[in-house]
C-alpha cells in the first residue's frame, strides 16, 4: 500500500478513532451560545442497518456538521426504539428470549452507525426498553391519570380464537390470524386511552405555526386526521319509549333529506334486536369478523340489516327505520348516522342495494333533479333547500344554522363541534412493552400504582412459547397487595403502544440521565431544530409527539412560554429508497446491503452517493454505477490534494484573468453550496456544485509560485470544508495535508468573497429574432450604444448576420441582446 493511496478501510477507522478519542461530539449539559438540535428519527432495533436508515443519518449527519462549522452548539444524539413486537415474533422464532434479541441487535446496530461515522454524542445513548427510561413514562401515565387525561373504556380489539391471544392490526391477513390462520373474531374488553381529543384544538392551531417549516403535504395530513368539522349533534326519538338516538351530521341543512337511521352492530339497540331477530343476530356475528382497523372498514363492502324499529323525524315527525350497517363504528360519534341517501354517496349506494328511499331536499345547480328517478350519483355540493318546510328556499350556509336553531328550539339538537380525532387506546395485550403502572383490586377498583413503587419492571426471564403474553401466567408479576387497602389484587397487564415510547424520546435525549423525567436541560435544547425521517411517519408519530410535547408542558416540565409548544422546528421528511422501481423487501429481493458497500467502498462513499443519488425528500433509485461514478470523485479528490505540492501560499494581489476566473468559480460555489445547505436543503445540488468545482480546479495550470498555483490551494481548501458534511473521514485527512492545522469539525464554514464573486465582464444571451444564438461576454459598464456596436461587430456574429438586413437592436441590460433581422 502506497502511502499517499486512498485505502477508506483503514483510513476511515482511523479517523473515527480520533474523533473518539478527542470528544469531539460531545454536547455540553447546556448549550452555550446559539444552539443547534439535529435529531433523526430513532430506529427499531432490527438486526441490521437498511438503506433507508442509511439515508436518514446521512441527511442528518450534514446537517449536523455543517452547523459546527457554522459555530453552533450542535446536539446530535442517538438511541432505540426497543420495544415491540418484533422482538416476541423472533423470540418466537428462535426462542431467543426478546431483552437478549434487542440489546444483541442494538450491540451490533451501534457497530454499524459508527462505522458510518455519523457524529454522535454517544454519552446520551438512549434505549426504551431499559427502566431508566420507561420507568418516566410510568410517572407521567400516573400524573394523567390524576389529571383524567388517562382513562379506561371499552374498546374492540381482535382476537384470535385458537392463539387466545388479542392481535394487533397488522398481525390480522384477509380476516384471520397471522400465525394461527383463524377467523379472527371482534371483541369488547377494557383498554386504557389518552385524551389527545382534548387537546385537538391547540394541536391544529399549532400548525399554523409550522407553515413553510414542516412540508405541506404533512401539515395538509395532521390537518386531515385532527379533522375538525362544525355541525349539529341531532336526536331522533324512538317511536316506542322516550329514548332518543343521536347523531352527529354535518349537513343539517339536509335534514329533510334524511330517510333511515344506521347504527353500529355493537350499538344496544342492534343487540337488543338481536335477541328477537336472528338475522340481525346473524349479522352482528359476521361483523365481528372484519378487523378493526378504519382501512378494513373503508375497503368492505356495505351491508346492513333493518332493526324493526322506528325513530320520528326531529321536524317533521315523520317515522324512519332503524338499521344496522356495518360502516358505523362505534367509536364514531354515539355509533349511529342520520343517513341522507340524496346528498351522501355512501348512503346513497346503500338506499339502492336495499331499496330504501331517497328524497331529494338541496337544488345545487341550475338542472338540479327534483325527481330521485333521475339521480346517478348523491348531490354532495351545498346549493338552496327544497321541501323543507319553512326553510325551503334557504342557501346551505343558512339553512344550517336556521335548521339547528329549530332543533335546539325543541330540544332535540344543539351546535357542535366533531373531530375525526379519536383518543389514543395505548394498551396492548403484549409482554415486550411498557407496563401501565396500575393495580385492581376487587374492593377498590383500579388503583394507581404509589410513584415510590416505580418502576414497575417488566420480567425479562421468560422463554416464549407462544403469543399470549407471559405476564398473565407469572404469578410473581401478578400478584400485588393492593396500596389502599392491602388486600390481594391484580397488576395490570396491559403494556403501552411503542409510540408512546417515541413521543417523548428527543426530550429525553438533551437530560438523559436526569434523577426525573425531564430537567432544566430539557428547555435549554428544545426544541429540535431539525428532525428528519421517514413520511409513514407523517400522521400518528409525528401528530402523538406533539401532543406528548403540550403533555410535559402542562405537568411542568417544559416552560409555558409559547417557544417550547411544538417540539419539532423544522421537519424534513425522507424518501424511500428503491431498487429496480420499488421499495427495498426481502420477499422481493431487491435489497442491498449497506455492510457491503461499506466494506466494499467505505462510509465516506455511501454517504456521497445516498446523497447525491436525489433530493432528500424524493425517492431515490439504487445504482450500482452511481456508487462507483461516487467513489471515483472521491478518489479523484484525494489524488489531486496528494498531488499539490504545497504549502497553500497566501494570494497575491492582483490575479491574472485565468486566477481571477477560477476564484470566481470557487466563491460563486460557496453561495450555491451554502444556499442549498440552508434553505433549500437539496444535498444533491450541493454535491453536484461540488463535483463541477473539481473539474474547473482540475483543469488549472497549476505551476508552483503562480498566483493560479495560490488560487487553487484556495480551491482545494475549500472543496474539502463543502465536502466536510458529506465525506467527513477524506476530508479530515486531506485537511491535515494542506489544512492550517485546526481541525476541520468546528472550522468556519467558507463565506463567499463579494471581491471574488465581482466580474469584469457580464454574460449576454444573444437572439436572432428572439431566438438563443450565443452567449457573449462584454465589459461590465458598457453603455447600450456600445453594445449594439459591439454585439454586431462580434467576430461570433458575422456567420448569423450574413445576408440578413439589420432592422433593429434590443438591448435588455444585464440579461440579453435581441437583433431584429429580416
Ligand atoms: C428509516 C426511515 C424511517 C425512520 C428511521 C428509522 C425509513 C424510510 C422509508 N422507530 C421508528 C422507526 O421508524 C421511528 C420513531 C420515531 C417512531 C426503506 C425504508 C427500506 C426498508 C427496508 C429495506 C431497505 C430500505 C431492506 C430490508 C431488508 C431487510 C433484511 N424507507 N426507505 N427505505 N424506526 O428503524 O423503521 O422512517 O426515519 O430511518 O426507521 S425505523
Ligand atoms: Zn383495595
Amino acid at each position: 500500500m502506497t502511502e499517499n493511496a486512498y485505502h477508506p478501510q483503514s483510513l476511515e477507522p482511523a479517523i473515527q478513532e480520533r474523533w473518539e478519542r478527542d470528544g469531539y461530539f460531545h454536547a455540553p449539559a447546556h448549550p452555550s451560545g446559539e444552539k443547534f438540535y439535529a435529531l433523526a428519527m430513532f430506529p427499531y432495533p432490527s438486526g441490521q442497518l437498511h438503506m433507508g436508515h442509511v439515508r436518514n443519518y446521512s441527511i442528518v449527519d450534514a446537517i449536523a456538521r455543517y452547523q459546527r462549522m457554522r459555530g453552533k452548539t450542535v446536539l446530535h444524539p442517538m438511541g432505540w426504539d426497543a420495544f415491540g413486537l418484533p422482538a416476541e415474533n423472533a423470540a418466537l422464532k428462535n426462542g431467543s428470549a426478546p431483552a437478549a434479541w434487542t440489546f444483541s441487535n442494538i450491540e451490533h446496530m451501534r457497530g454499524q452507525l459508527k462505522r458510518l461515522g455519523l457524529s454522535y454524542d454517544w454519552e446520551r445513548e438512549i434505549a426504551t426498553c431499559t427502566p431508566d427510561y420507561y420507568r418516566w413514562e410510568q410517572w407521567l401515565f400516573l400524573q394523567l391519570w390524576e389529571k383524567g387525561l388517562a382513562y379506561q373504556k371499552l374498546s374492540t380489539v381482535n382476537w384470535d380464537p385458537v392463539d387466545q391471544t388479542v392481535l394487533a392490526n397488522e398481525q390480522v391477513v384477509d380476516g384471520r390470524g397471522w400465525r394461527s390462520g383463524a377467523l379472527v373474531e371482534r371483541r369488547e374488553i377494557r383498554q386504557w386511552f389518552l385524551r389527545i381529543s382534548a387537546y385537538a384544538d391547540e394541536l391544529l392551531a399549532g400548525l399554523d405555526t409550522l407553515q413553510g417549516q414542516w412540508p405541506d403535504q404533512v401539515l395538509a395530513m395532521q390537518r386531515n386526521w385532527i379533522g375538525r368539522s362544525e355541525g349539529a349533534e341531532i336526536h331522533f326519538p324512538l317511536a316506542d319509549g322516550d329514548d332518543v338516538i343521536k347523531v352527529f351530521s354535518t349537513r343539517p341543512d339536509t335534514l329533510f333529506g334524511a330517510t333511515y337511521l344506521a347504527v353500529a352492530a355493537e350499538h344496544p339497540l342492534a343487540m337488543k334486536a338481536a335477541e328477537s331477530d336472528t338475522t340481525v343476530a346473524r349479522f352482528i356475528e359476521r361483523c365481528k369478523h372484519v378487523a378493526v382497523s378504519e382501512a378494513s372498514m373503508e375497503t368492505q363492502e356495505k351491508e346492513g340489516v333493518p332493526l324493526g324499529i322506528q325513530v320520528r323525524h326531529p321536524l317533521t315527525n315523520a317515522l324512519l327505520p332503524v338499521w344496522t350497517a356495518n360502516f358505523v363504528l362505534m367509536g364514531y360519534g354515539e355509533g349511529a348516522v342520520m343517513s341522507v341517501p340524496a346528498h351522501d354517496q355512501r348512503d346513497f349506494e346503500f338506499a339502492h342495494k336495499y331499496q330504501l328511499p331517497i328524497r331529494i331536499v338541496i337544488q345545487s345547480a341550475e338542472n338540479s333533479p327534483e325527481n330521485p328517478h333521475e339521480l346517478e350519483a348523491a348531490l354532495t355540493a351545498p346549493g338552496q333547500l327544497i321541501h323543507s318546510q319553512s326553510f325551503t328556499g334557504l342557501d346551505s350556509q343558512a339553512a344550517k344554522g336556521a335548521i339547528t336553531e329549530a332543533l335546539v328550539a325543541r330540544g332535540l339538537g344543539q351546535k357542535t363541534v366533531n373531530y375525526r380525532l379519536r383518543d389514543w387506546g395505548i394498551s396492548r395485550q403484549r409482554y415486550w412493552g411498557n407496563p401501565i403502572p396500575m393495580i385492581h383490586c376487587p374492593h377498590c377498583g383500579v388503583v394507581p400504582v404509589p410513584e415510590k413503587d416505580l418502576p414497575v419492571e417488566l420480567p425479562t426471564h421468560y422463554q416464549l412459547h407462544d403469543p399470549r403474553s407471559p405476564l398473565l401466567d407469572d404469578p410473581a408479576f401478578l400478584q400485588v397487595d393492593c396500596p389502599q387497602c392491602g388486600a390481594a389484587a391484580q397488576r395490570e397487564t396491559d403494556t403501552m403502544d411503542t409510540f408512546v415510547e417515541s413521543s417523548w424520546y428527543y426530550a429525553r435525549f438533551a437530560c438523559p440521565d436526569a434523577e426525573q423525567m425531564l430537567d432544566a436541560r430539557a428547555a435549554d435544547w428544545l426544541p429540535v431544530d431539525q428532525y428528519v425521517g421517514g413520511v409513514e411517519h407523517a400522521v400518528l408519530h409525528l401528530l402523538y409527539a406533539r401532543f406528548f410535547n403540550r403533555l410535559l408542558r402542562d405537568v411542568g416540565l417544559l416552560p409555558k412560554d409559547g417557544a417550547h409548544d411544538e417540539p419539532f422546528r423544522r421537519l424534513l421528511t425522507q424518501g424511500m429508497v428503491l431498487k429496480d422501481g420499488s421499495k427495498m423487501s426481502k420477499s422481493k429481493g431487491n435489497t442491498v446491503d449497506p455492510q457491503a458497500i461499506l466494506d466494499r467502498y467505505g462510509a465516506d462513499t455511501a454517504r456521497l452517493f445516498i446523497l447525491f443519488a436525489a433530493p432528500p425528500e424524493q425517492s431515490l433509485e439504487w445504482s450500482d454505477s452511481a456508487v462507483e461514478g461516487a467513489h471515483r470523485f472521491l478518489q479523484r479528490i484525494w489524488r489531486m490534494v496528494q498531488d499539490y505540492t504545497g504549502p497553500v501560499p497566501t494570494l497575491a494581489q492582483p490575479l491574472g484573468d485565468a486566477a481571477r476566473d477560477l476564484r470566481r468559480a470557487i466563491h460563486q460555489c460557496i453561495e450555491r453550496v451554502t444556499l442549498n445547505m440552508e434553505d433549500r436543503q437539496h444535498f444533491n445540488v450541493v454535491i453536484a456544485a461540488c463535483m463541477e468545482l473539481s473539474n474547473q480546479l482540475a483543469r488549472a495550470e497549476a505551476t508552483p509560485g503562480s498566483d493560479e498555483h495560490a488560487v487553487l490551494g484556495e480551491g482545494l481548501r475549500t472543496l474539502l470544508l463543502l465536502l466536510n458534511p458529506f465525506a467527513p473521514h477524506l476530508a479530515e485527512a486531506l485537511w491535515d495535508k494542506i489544512g492550517d492545522g485546526v481541525t476541520i469539525l468546528t472550522h468556519p464554514w467558507p463565506v463567499a468573497d463579494p471581491a471574488a464573486l465581482h466580474s469584469d465582464t457580464v454574460t449576454l444571451v444573444i437572439q436572432i429574432n428572439g431566438k438563443l444564438r450565443e452567449r457573449l461576454d462584454f465589459p461590465i459598464a458598457s453603455q447600450t450604444k456600445e453594445l449594439e456596436a459591439s454585439v454586431l461587430a462580434h467576430p461570433e456574429m458575422a456567420r448569423h448576420l450574413q445576408d440578413k438586413t439589420v432592422r433593429k437592436v434590443i438591448v435588455v441590460p444585464g440579461r440579453l441582446i435581441n437583433i431584429v433581422v429580416s
